[in-house]
């Protein structure tokens, strides 16, 4: 037996070994977000790390960033748990940690557990406290655990993947890749963004520069597995990488959870590139900021502070900074250029991504000088035009407002377009088969408009009209819906004002009299609140209109934006 195979069998009963202990511990299940920090712990792409940081460790890098042991280090990297699990444990136990599913990946021997500052936290990491400016300190506050704990971590298995194993690139991997092939100098890019001709220009330019190969290393990390947009991305830098001269470029998929953090994040990045085996890093003027190519946002952070940072520290961590430099598009030229040398009297042409997404949602034309047709095909899959899109049309309104009649005209409408599936989701069947054992309590109500919401996103993901009907007396459970659903299509909210009077005219269940007799308890409109929505699609009132006149304002308005032709 070789010493390789005899270490694969000392780390296979050390496995077991750990296994068999980790049955005894407590255990606690990673979500998203862990599970991206532990696999770069585990794999050490954030070497020096052996594990989460300690107390100290901590303090150190939110004051001076960098470890106790003065090695630069910009991002704390803790675990952090809920109230009962960390005073449930003591520094010198051990905690197991799982996937979600309860797989074992490590055993981590605890050090500390703290109760952190997080507006210190915040302001030291992100360069402010305020929740409302940043979206970094809108999660430390809203979605990471109130405790810390520290420790070193027993690897058992790293997180698993069914997808792209192959560009699933670990750092020993790449190392092992870039020397196969002969590669001493590499400049790494990590991008989330999809990626058309400006950027491989631009990349060229950075990697001439530094006389380097290149490691293009997007982020696969915090998207949900079923989540479309995740495989779009990569198969787009699948064919993006085909556009470069063979043996120029690789690609392996990066599990980060971004923190956005700016020029700490730029920083971090680089540290991690490092790690990987790149020898320099391409840094944009605004690297990690969470606004970064938002047309309808100020950057947080000042342009070029990134690039600044990095090149502070580039000695020091080991990996050079390569500047970005963004290119345009010269018609007189036919090619493009970097945006310094662009003189006044240059035609310069450009698409936003907001207009790219623009004619995607309408099946326009996008022209060769700014994306390849192959990208472009794989984007036009996952985002078809309107015409091609599933919807969901959100009917909300007092108890005889009319919603059930348009909901049901609605219907026969599309099922005589035969374009779409439609399934009529209207508050009386969902009451009867989905939501039986709930009553009309507040929490009942959203959970009602919740559950409703989940199934119509279901529906319009896979391309289909979604009909809801429910009264959903309250804003709070329309915007999840609203937020949910619209991530997989269209979201149409209708709102039925016909007033309270007209509705309890037509009493068609007798409710609103048994209501008012008091024998039927929050009664909404009597005893029970409706919020109205704050900026509906639609407002109908059928006090002064007849059905059809109703659906047809709502057919009007899907064909205006492009859902049916
Ligand atoms: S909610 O608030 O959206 O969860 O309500 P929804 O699921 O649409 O159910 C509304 C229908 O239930 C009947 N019903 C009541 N409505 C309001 N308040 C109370 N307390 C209540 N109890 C029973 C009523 O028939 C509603 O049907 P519609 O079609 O709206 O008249």
């Amino acid at each position: 037996m070789n010493d390789y195979s005899e270490s694969l069998l000392v780390h296979f009963r050390r496995s077991e070994a750990l296994k068999q202990e980790a049955l005894a511990l407590p255990s606690f299940d990673l979500n998203l977000r862990q599970l991206c920090d532990i696999e770069l712990l585990l794999n050490r792409a954030f070497y020096p790390l052996d594990g989460y940081l300690n107390r100290e460790d901590y303090q150190s890098v939110l004051q001076h960033m960098r470890l106790t042991d003065n090695t630069v280090w910009p991002i704390p990297i803790c675990l952090d748990v809920p109230d009962k699990l960390a005073a449930a444990l003591q520094p010198g136990e051990k905690l197991a940690l799982n996937d979600q599913e309860g797989f074992l990946l490590a055993i981590l021997t605890i050090s500390d557990i703290w109760q952190p500052d997080k507006r210190l936290e915040a302001a030291a990491i992100f360069g402010t406290d305020d929740a409302a400016l940043h979206p970094g300190v809108k999660n430390l506050y809203e979605n990471i655990n109130g405790w810390y704990i520290g420790g070193t971590l027993a690897g058992i298995s790293f997180p698993i993947h069914y997808d792209f194993k192959d560009i699933r690139l670990s750092p020993a991997e790449s190392h092992r890749h870039f020397s196969l092939n002969g590669w001493r100098h590499v400049i790494g890019f990590h991008t989330d963004a999809y990626l058309h001709c400006a950027h491989k220009e631009m990349i060229l330019k950075a990697a001439r520069e530094a006389g380097a190969n290149i490691f293009l290393q997007p982020v696969a990390g915090l998207d949900h597995p079923g989540n479309l947009d995740h495989y779009t991305h990569v198969r787009c830098y699948q064919e993006f990488i085909k556009k470069f001269p063979k043996n120029m470029i690789s690609l392996g998929l990066m599990p980060l959870a971004s923190r956005w953090a700016g020029p700490k994040e730029a920083l971090w990045q680089a540290i991690i590139k490092r790690n990987f085996g790149c020898t320099h890093f391409l840094v944009a003027d605004d690297h990690g900021d969470p606004f970064a190519s938002r047309l309808d946002k100020e950057n947080f952070y000042p342009a070029g502070e990134a690039q600044k940072l990095v090149k502070q520290y580039e000695a020091e961590i080991g990996i050079r900074m390569v500047a970005e430099e963004k290119m345009v598009y010269v018609e007189d030229q036919a090619q493009y250029v970097p945006l310094h040398a662009v003189r006044d009297d240059m035609k310069v042409k450009t698409i936003s991504s907001s207009e790219l997404q623009r004619r995607l949602e309408n099946g326009l034309e996008i022209p060769d000088w700014f994306s390849y047709p192959d990208v472009v095909s794989e984007l036009r899959r996952a985002f078809p035009p309107r015409s091609k899109q599933g919807f969901t049309i959100f009917i909300t309104g007092l108890s005889g407002s009319g919603k059930s009649t348009l909901a049901k005209v609605l219907m026969v409408k599309f099922l005589e377009m035969r374009d779409r599936p439609v399934t009529l989701l209207d508050g009386d069947i969902v009451r009867k088969n989905l939501s039986s054992e709930l009553n009309f309590s507040k929490e009942h109500r959203h959970l009602n408009i919740t559950r409703i919401g989940f199934v119509a996103s279901e529906i319009t993901k896979n391309g289909g009209i979604a009909l809801c009907a429910p009264i959903a007396p309250y804003q709070e459970s329309r915007q999840a819906n609203r937020e949910l659903i619209s991530k997989c299509g269209g979201y149409i909210e209708v709102y039925m004002a016909t007033p309270l009077q007209v509705c309890e005219q037509r009493d068609r269940k007798g409710l609103y009299a048994k209501a008012r007799a008091g024998k039927i308890p929050g009664f909404t409109g009597v005893s029970d609140p409706y919020t109205p929505p704050v900026n509906p699609e639609i407002t109908i009132d059928t006090s002064e209109m007849t059905p059809a006149e109703a659906a047809q304002e709502v057919l009007l308005y899907l064909e205006e934006k492009g859902y049916i032709r």
